[in-house]
């Protein structure tokens, strides 16, 4: 049987992490994120973690090399899996490009890209919401919130064209409660 490979993508809190718990649930599937490998990695004080962490805290992105090479790692260590959620990745074209080549190599491409649209206030509304309990620096202040989805803007979202030119590329409406979010994104993967 063919693996339900799906990238999950949109801006910073759109929904990527929350909506993928519940996919991998209904699914059974893998769920690689970048940005929760990259804060275990900054958590453990490696050597990886600590030159991400002032990246990250920036809002900046993580070297193409580092997250690619992470995200190779996880998919040979579970091999054997009906397929993954990419949360998080690809966000530059040279990762986009390194993911096909990596599924292209085991003939399990990526079956669809869903993107969730959701208006920047919105985000930044949903970012420092969450920084009152997440702990993390980068949802703290609303400078950093706009950052980090003005480097979405120039960097990562003129992938919808690169999947587009695939027929793979979905545009789902994150706006409303998760679990009509949900029921989108399932009508969507069919
Ligand atoms: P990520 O961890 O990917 O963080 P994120 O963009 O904030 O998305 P996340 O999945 O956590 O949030 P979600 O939208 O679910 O990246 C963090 C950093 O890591 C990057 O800035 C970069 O430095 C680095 N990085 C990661 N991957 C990289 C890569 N591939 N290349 C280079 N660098 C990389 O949720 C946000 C909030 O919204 C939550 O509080 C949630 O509860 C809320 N929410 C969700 N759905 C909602 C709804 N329907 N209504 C209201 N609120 C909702």
């Amino acid at each position: 049987m063919s693996k339900l490979n799906i990238v999950l993508f949109g801006p910073p809190g759109a929904g990527k992490g929350t909506q993928s718990n519940f996919l991998i649930e209904k699914y059974k599937l893998v769920h690689l994120s970048t940005g929760d490998l990259l804060r275990a990695e900054m958590k453990a004080e490696t050597e990886l973690g600590l030159a991400a962490k002032e990246l990250m805290d920036n809002g900046d992105l993580v070297a193409d090399t580092i997250v690619i090479g992470m995200i190779r790692n996880m998919m040979d260590a579970y091999n054997d899996a009906p397929g993954f959620i990419f949360d998080g990745f690809p966000r530059t074209e040279a990762q986009a490009k390194a993911l096909d080549d990596m599924l292209n190599a085991k003939s399990e491409p990526i079956v669809a890209m869903l993107s969730l649209e959701v208006p920047e206030e919105e985000l930044v509304k949903r970012l420092l919401e969450r920084g009152k309990t997440s702990g993390r620096v980068d949802d703290q202040d609303e400078v950093t919130a706009r950052k980090r989805i003005a480097v979405y803007m120039r960097e990562t979202s003129p992938l919808k064209d690169y999947y587009k030119a695939q027929g793979k590329y979905k545009a789902i409406d994150g706006v409303g409660s998760m679990a009509e979010i949900t029921e989108r994104l399932v009508k969507a993967i069919g």
